[in-house]
């Protein structure tokens, strides 16, 4: 179920604020004035819809976790704690929008069409991922949910995504792109290229920055001693705004507001949504080297999922047994994809070369043949 909101008219984001904007607080109580479901135009369906996303979210995350540890999945990147970031922007989106993810965004492109088969066979490198096992768990697109593979190099999806923009804008199509990176991908070149750009051009474009304190082991403070990320845009005279990334109606409000003004020709925008790593970097990572576990335990305590729920409670929308019937319903969901994705088998070796370029080249035709050879008297010399 997809919503049919846009902005409501009434509605008055402000850009650079000096504290980020929210709409309920840790404990899920509205903050201002009436409740904010009314302000932002959304049903008690769609606040629903976007509790069950985020809980399936955070599944596919403890998932991709069980899966490392099972020897299946050789690396696994998280995304616990950043689900409202994620889902409340994703949301703001059109099914024609395209998307420009980083690695945190994969489990959340259900939202869009993306199965779960394909996102688990991305992480374990089976056959019903779309790239068929080319890129390293983590690196998921999808043409289905308009969500490009990302590459890997921090920031460098921010330049594409603004050459989509731009060809967007050419064509006078009504898209309109968003790209994701966390608050380290503001201290290298192409994010300030793209955003420049962007603005000299007045593309359709929102770079959404997700400032989850860390860059693996680097914090905050030392990628930039302003204030807050989204005052950067101001050097290239866009709106940036600061919003509480775990709080999904706040992150909802925000992206639909620079969505609509991007869509109508009003150029583009930066977000900083502020929000918190709660696991390790990777499955290569140890958190502990690095930062407190006092620190970590008092981001649980205002962890998106339970915040959002607080205030569906509140409001009568839900109780311990919804969500008992909605945790089993989603881990069965999970498992029964995992096991298709499993069952799939592994890439024909031949799909490293095919489907790259429209026609492959010869060499890369020469060094195929050469590793079907390889693997051929490999298993020879094996029997
Ligand atoms: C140019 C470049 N430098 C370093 C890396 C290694 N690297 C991968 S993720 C990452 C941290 C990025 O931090 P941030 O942008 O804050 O995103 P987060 O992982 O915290 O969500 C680094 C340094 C890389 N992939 N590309
Ligand atoms: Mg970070």
């Amino acid at each position: 179920m997809s919503k049919e909101t846009q902005t409501p008219p009434s509605l008055k984001i402000q850009p650079f604020t000096e504290e980020p904007i929210r709409f309920i607080d840790d404990e899920g109580r509205p903050v201002g004035e009436g409740d904010p479901a009314a302000v932002l135009g959304l049903e008690d369906s769609h606040l629903l819809f976007l509790y069950e996303a985020m809980v399936r979210t955070r599944e596919i995350d403890r998932m991709g976790w069980i899966l490392v540890r099972q020897g299946k999945a050789a690396f696994y990147i998280s995304i616990g704690g950043q689900e409202a970031a994620h889902i409340g922007s994703l949301y703001a989106l059109d099914p024609e929008d395209w998307v420009m993810p980083y690695y945190r965004t994969e489990p959340s492109l259900h939202l869009r069409g993306a199965t779960l088969e394909e996102i688990f066979g991305q992480i374990l490198g089976t056959n019903t991922d779309p790239s068929k096992g080319r890129q390293m768990p983590g690196h998921f697109g999808s043409k289905k949910a308009r969500a490009f593979v990302l590459g890997s190099t921090v920031a460098l999806g921010h330049v594409t995504a603004m050459g989509v923009a731009m060809a967007l804008k050419y064509r006078k199509e009504r898209q309109v792109v968003i790209s994701y990176g966390g608050e380290g991908s503001t201290s290298e070149g192409h994010f300030h290229s793209a955003l420049n750009f962007a603005g000299v051009f007045q593309l359709p474009l929102i770079v959404f920055i997700q400032n989850n304190h860390y860059a693996i082991s680097v914090p905050r403070p030392r990628q930039t001693a302003a204030k807050t990320l989204a005052i950067k845009a101001k050097a290239y005279g866009l709106p940036g705004y600061y919003v509480d990334g775990n709080d999904v109606l706040a992150v909802y409000a925000v992206t639909q507001t620079v969505v609509d003004q991007a869509r109508a020709g009003g150029g583009p925008a930066l977000i900083e949504a502020l929000t918190y790593r709660l696991d390790p970097h990777s499955s290569a990572d140890d958190d502990k080297r690095y930062r407190s576990t006092e620190e970590v335990e008092a981001w649980r305590r205002k962890d998106p999922l339970i915040r959002f729920r607080k205030y569906l409670e509140s409001k009568g929308l839900w109780d311990e047994t919804k969500e008992q019937e909605l945790r089993e319903r989603i881990q069965k969901e999970i498992e029964n994809a995992v096991e298709i994705a499993e069952n799939a088998g592994l890439p024909d070796p031949r799909e490293m070369f095919l489907e790259v370029y429209a026609d492959a080249p010869p060499h890369l035709l020469e060094e195929m043949q050469e590793l079907l050879q390889e693997i051929q008297e490999s298993r020879q010399g094996g029997k």
